[in-house]
């Protein structure tokens, strides 16, 4: 849900009759139909809805789609084998006769990927694109005192135009985040933006920019601006004049106020700030929101990386797609949050919100996590004209403004691996379009840091134009070894030694239970995963001025084009698409937190055969000073580093214990592993 959606309705339910006066905001999730395709009069009040599907938002048409129909990767066609099309929601809403007084607005988080909403059978307005939120007033087409028909076309239909054309993900259609209905006064604030200036242990002032949105000239308005400190109390409060309304539209800037010794927004120590505002007509409150916020500054350096608050932070990163098995694309706020919940307590502490805007829940869990996030459009793959352009530069608007006061975010991402082999034609809008995109970017916001990720450089100078690059790389999955991700970066930076840089992406993948002693090149197994991954972060430890990188994926995700063994899935995650850990989520855990803790490799590889005496290699994941491992009850030794263990397994039943020791804490793992003598 909307942050300031929520604390508004906080204000409503525990009953301060100031909300009575200014808006009202009710979540209207519940009770919609469905119907799946094209259908005439769809939006015409007087249809037979008795076929259609009774279903709550959010909602998606693809999740029982089984992407079967093509047996082999046909590669990069546009032929999609799930249902790319139309689908009609429609809902019933009552307003009252008192409504009349208010103005009326509907807004969805997000709707994949073209929207287009009626109002009692007639067109309010269009959206493209799938990932941002978007707001219509419907006041001049409802009837109040009465039902109200709200209609809503969604697309999923592949469009040349609209980021992206193609990409290695399944893209869900349909109405996939909350809705709300808002009734607000004739005069309403459209806009808070809270910036932080001079940020410094010492100081950092607070500067406000406001929209507000009315129907009619209003005259004695101001602004009533309350700062909160992070345990709620109010530090500060202002009355800013606003010079007589005269447009519909106005904006405002107001120098608010200056924070001494504020306290710092970081990873470890995550605080929140809050700010208030209230909007007066002759002194009466017709409208108030709040949103939360954070101080904090940083700088990326092309030597020594990043530096949050003063201090060197080593960015540990990881992406994620927003599905899950079962759901799709239709989370709830309560998994998005989960989600985030299971980066942190894998130690990471970067988050790249891979390829698009994502679920406001999934923002304010980072603010209040202290996850770092590169948060990116959905131009992925290739780049269309003018018209995509222009669609493409609308997302990054909307991204910018909607999420701009969330002090999690460092970076804004422009584009994914779209510097390809393309033809030169292709390459110069490539170019033309991140130039322009960090334009919009740099205007909409100063203070935060643009990046791309690509795969190569063609040279044609696009890795010049953001001011950090990403680069997404899989040597010894896809290509080469895995030590030449190490001579690549080597090569890059001796070409330019000033550049800002971070690993966007690098991966492997694995199939939970999937295991061999002696793994082979990318073949699916937990252990070459976790080989993978030992050696990037080795390589990566030993360059300091790689800034952070990001495991691609945090979480195995629906692509409908990928063919490993599970078919339809990306299966780089760490964890699944159901959200079980692989082996290769506790080697990042042993080496990422601080809290003790300890695992054998592998629970998911319990059943297991060999030789009569034959040795077995079993490895620990661990981050204590002293680990010690018992077979049947029998300590097999303790050791500080190379935490593996030479076992011989009896017939039937052996159960495994590891004991780990850290600053006068032990923890411990157990596993049985039933052994059958071949
Ligand atoms: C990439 C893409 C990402 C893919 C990934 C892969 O470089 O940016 O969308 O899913 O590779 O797994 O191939």
């Amino acid at each position: 849900m909307n942050k300031k959606i929520l604390i508004i309705l906080i204000v409503l339910f525990t009953g301060s009759a100031i909300f009575a006066q200014t808006r009202i905001i009710e979540c209207i999730n519940t009770g919609w139909t469905f119907h799946k395709g094209e259908i005439p009069f769809a939006a015409e009040p007087n249809i037979d809805e008795k076929d259609w599907q009774k279903i709550n938002i959010p909602h998606t048409w693809n999740v029982d789609d089984s992407f079967d129909k093509r047996g082999v990767n046909d590669g990069w066609d546009i032929a999609y084998y799930y249902y790319r099309g139309p689908g009609w929601y429609r809902k019933w809403i009552k307003l009252d006769e008192a409504d009349s007084e208010k103005r009326i607005h509907i807004y969805f988080e997000a709707a994949n990927v073209v929207s287009d909403v009626y109002v009692n059978g007639k067109l309010v307005g269009s959206h493209i694109g799938g990932y941002s939120g978007f707001q219509f007033e419907i006041t001049d087409y409802v009837k109040f005192g009465e039902i109200n028909l709200i209609s809503v076309r969604v697309d999923n239909s592949y469009h040349y135009d609209i980021p992206p054309q193609r990409a290695d993900y399944t893209m869900y259609g349909g109405i996939y985040r909350d809705v709300f209905l808002i009734k607000t006064n004739k005069i309403f604030i459209n806009q808070l933006q809270i910036q932080t200036l001079d940020v410094s242990t010492k100081s950092a002032k607070v500067k406000v920019l406001t929209s507000l949105d009315s129907k009619s000239i209003s005259e004695n308005l101001s602004i009533r601006f309350t700062l909160f400190d992070p345990s709620g109390n109010a530090l500060d409060s202002k009355n800013q004049k606003i010079s007589n309304l005269t447009a519909k539209q106005t904006k405002n800037e107001f120098d608010f106020t200056t924070v001494n010794n504020p306290n710092l927004w970081a990873p470890d120590d995550p605080t929140l700030y809050k700010l208030k505002a209230e909007l007066l007509v002759d002194k009466e409150t017709v409208d108030e929101v709040a949103d939360n916020f954070g101080f904090r500054f940083f700088r990326f350096d092309a030597d020594s990386g990043f530096f949050l608050n003063g201090n060197y932070l080593r960015l540990k990163g990881v992406n994620r797609h927003q599905d899950r098995a079962g759901y799709g694309w239709a989370l709830s706020n309560e998994q998005h949050t989960e989600d985030m919940l299971m980066i942190k307590s894998m130690g990471s502490n970067f988050v790249r919100m891979a390829h698009y805007q994502q679920d406001e829940a999934v923002l304010d869990a980072c603010d209040s996590l202290g996850l770092l996030v590169w948060e990116e459009i959905p131009v992925v793959t290739s780049v269309g004209r003018e018209i995509f352009k222009n669609n493409a530069k609308q997302m990054l608007y909307e991204m910018i403004s909607q999420h701009y006061n969330h002090p999690s975010i460092i970076v804004w991402g422009l584009m994914n691996e779209t510097e390809r082999s393309q033809p030169q034609d292709d390459l110069h809008w490539n170019y033309k379009l991140c130039f322009e995109l960090n334009k919009v970017a740099k205007e909409l916001d100063p203070t935060r840091y643009t990046t791309q990720a690509q795969m190569r450089d063609l040279g044609s100078g696009i890795l010049k134009i953001t001011d950090i690059r990403g680069w997404n790389r899989y040597f010894g999955w896809y290509y080469d070894t895995f030590e030449d991700f190490g001579k690549f970066m080597d090569e890059q930076k001796a070409l330019d030694a000033n550049q800002l840089t971070l690993i966007s992406e690098y991966g492997a993948g694995s199939k939970l239970g999937y295991h061999k002693e002696i793994p082979e090149a990318s073949d699916f197994t937990e252990e070459w995963q976790v080989m993978y991954h030992k050696a990037m972060l080795t390589q990566l430890e030993e360059r300091p001025w790689i800034a952070g990188a990001c495991v691609w994926n945090m979480f195995d995700f629906a692509s409908e084009e990928k063919q490993g063994n599970v078919k339809h899935i990306n299966q780089k995650g760490l964890m699944t698409w159901d959200r079980q850990p692989k082996d290769v989520f506790y080697l990042y855990q042993s080496k990422w937190t601080e809290e003790p803790m300890v695992y054998i490799v592998s629970h998911s590889w319990t059943e297991r055969s060999g030789a009569k005496y034959e040795w077995k290699n079993i490895e620990i994941f661990s981050n204590c000073e002293l680990v010690e491992l018992f077979l049947n009850e029998q300590s097999l030794g303790v050791k500080s580093q190379d935490l593996t263990w030479r076992v011989q397994f009896k017939e039937g039943v052996n159960n495994l214990k590891a004991v780990g020791f850290k600053a006068y804490q032990s923890v411990s793992d157990e596993i049985t592993i039933n052994y059958k003598v071949k």
